[in-house]
């Protein structure tokens, strides 16, 4: 097979996460590996996407399960060898799926050699590689703060300077203001692309530039002064014209608390930067006043009003990821739905609703099936970096009652979407022949890949067809998007439209019956459903819609 020679290939593909610790073990070690996705290019072929995003396999002591790089050409033995990763290019190439490298350049791992050669030695040629500042009044620089909890410097005991972590201390940023790491970062993208790596997810990449006088931060936690920073998009353009476009190389940023003028710019339609962005806006409605670590029903009003400002505001302008799940999000269907008894239908209503909107649809492991979140119920069930701190820091530092942090991880950790992908009904759901480094949930003998593709009613079907209408309906890529009933307690519905097709979709986000009028401008007489997660829907579409619980309905016009 040969990949389609349209640069914008992606504006009408489907791309699958990959997390490979949890995708699929192939060997007897309780971690997933390469040979293991390999096994399971077939799965995804059946589902019909076009590329696979996989998280990062480079060499890692893995405190961060690979965001923190100490090797940025080699493998990590843990997934496999590089010849393991070149047959998994050429094997997804046979089948015409691209491969899509995460690339993590904000910070390195304080193992990397530079790193180490750096540590201790102000005279090191990789000194200037990293962010090293001297105490002030014997205390760390200022009050930024790490996104993994407390002071984001870490003392290098040996010179009396701090340096920046903006992440784990063993994750330290790096120094872009240095020409020698931008050179460094375009070596390392040149190497992956010339394996044949069709793309490129930019780890925090809008993080990259910071502020240069390093304030302390009296209104937050200091990232006003290094996020969408100052030379941002200057750097952006010097990596995508030495590598990205040399390649014409697909590429993605991911845009931490970013705003929507600036991913006009980063997206922006003349590929002077990255083909598309992350933002995380929509996933911070269950965040009251921007706290994470609280438990807190979403924000159904606020989602919408999100989706419809980066909807409108990329229409014509730029180009977003559209997505709900990912390796640090919840899953979306015990997040946003009802992973119980309507679990089915709002997994299919949910994937919908992101669908059919203008964008990228991203797909990670396991949410085509509708996997949930876990449930754990202690402490030492979890291994995210991340979510361990913050216990420490809220229970330990803080005095939280255990039980009540235990709740909140249990919506919010990201664990949530590390457990092992369920394949089938055998033990570890078929992830591994030996205890998986991440417990597996309870539900895998229900919620499973082989079941599921068993079951032509079931989700991984559903996700099947929307991926199938992107590339059969133009309006979806094309088309505007207006939001029909943005007051609406229960309704989100939205009318996408071009010159020659008119697309409504309707979704139920609750577990009781709504009501809702089509558009008087929407001839319904003349329209069709499309697709619909009740497999009952009449024939002839109907100005007034009654919604039952979790459900979805797409309805096209053809003008
Ligand atoms: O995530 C950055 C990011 O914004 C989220 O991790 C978020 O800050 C975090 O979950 C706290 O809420 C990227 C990767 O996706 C993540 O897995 C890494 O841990 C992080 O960068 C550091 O590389």
């Amino acid at each position: 097979m040969t990949f389609s020679t349209d640069p914008n290939w992606w504006k009408t593909a489907s791309i699958y996460q990959i997390y490979p610790k949890s995708f699929c073990d192939s060997g007897d070690k309780g971690t997933g590996d390469i040979q293991g996705i390999i096994s399971k290019l077939d799965y995804l072929k059946l589902l019909g996407i076009d590329a696979i995003w996989l998280t990062p396999v480079y060499q890692s002591p893995m405190v961060d399960n690979g965001y923190d790089i100490s090797d940025y050409y080699a493998i990590n033995p843990d997934f496999g060898t590089m010849q393991d990763f070149e047959q998994l290019v050429a094997k997804a190439r046979q089948r015409d799926i691209r491969i899509i490298m995460d690339i993590v350049v904000n910070h390195t791992s304080t193992k990397h050699a530079w790193f180490q050669s750096a540590l201790g030695d102000k005279n090191s040629p990789y000194r200037d590689y990293y962010i090293w500042k001297d105490p002030i009044d014997d205390e760390v620089p200022n009050n930024w703060q790490s996104k993994f909890g407390g002071s984001a410097w870490e003392l290098d005991s040996k010179t009396g300077q701090y340096y920046l972590h903006l992440f784990a201390k063993e994750q330290a940023d790096l120094n872009w203001e240095n020409p020698e790491v931008r050179q460094a970062v375009k070596e390392v993208i040149s190497f992956w692309a010339e394996k044949g790596v069709d793309g490129f997810r930019l780890d925090v990449i809008n993080l990259i530039s910071k502020q240069q006088d390093f304030p302390s931060d009296d209104l937050g936690d200091g990232r006003r002064f290094y996020t969408d920073g100052p030379r941002v998009h200057e750097y952006l353009q010097e990596i995508s014209q030495a590598v990205f476009r040399k390649y014409g190389s697909v590429t993605v940023g991911e845009m931490s608390s970013t705003s929507l003028e600036h991913c006009q710019r980063y997206s922006s339609l003349d590929n002077k930067e990255l083909s598309m962005v992350f933002n995380f806006h929509h996933l911070k409605v269950d965040y009251p006043n921007g706290e994470k670590w609280t438990k807190a029903p979403f924000d159904f009003i606020q989602l919408k009003e999100i989706f419809n400002h980066w909807q409108t505001g990329l229409n014509g302008q730029g180009w977003g990821a559209l997505f709900w799940c990912n390796h640090d999000q919840p899953r979306v269907v015990s997040r946003f739905g009802d992973d119980k008894k309507y679990r089915v239908e709002s997994a299919k209503m949910l994937g919908a609703s992101i669908h059919m909107m203008q964008g990228t649809p991203y797909i990670y492991q396991g949410e085509e099936i509708g996997m949930t979140n876990p449930g754990y119920g202690s402490i030492s069930q979890y291994r995210d970096v991340e979510s361990t701190n913050m216990y420490d820091i809220m229970v330990n530092h803080n005095g939280m009652k255990s039980d009540d942090m235990m709740a909140i991880l249990a919506q919010k950790s990201r664990d949530n979407s590390r457990t092992p992908m369920q394949w089938n009904a055998e033990e570890y759901a078929g992830f591994s022949k030996v205890r998986p480094w991440l417990e597996v949930a309870e539900n895998y003998l229900e919620i499973n890949a082989a079941q599921a593709v068993d079951d032509p009613s079931s989700v991984f079907y559903f996700y099947q067809q929307l991926i199938a209408l992107r590339k059969q309906i133009e309006v979806i890529t094309c088309g505007n998007y207006q939001d029909l009933y943005p007051q609406h307690e229960q309704i989100f519905g939205y009318q996408r439209q071009s010159e020659k097709q008119s697309l409504i979709c309707l979704n139920n986000f609750y577990a009781v019956e709504a009501s809702c009028s089509l558009p008087e401008t929407f001839d319904a007489t003349k329209a069709k459903y499309l697709l619909g997660n009740y497999t009952d829907l009449s024939e002839q579409v109907s100005m007034e819609q009654v919604l039952r619980p979790y459900e979805t309905r797409i309805i096209l016009l053809e003008k």
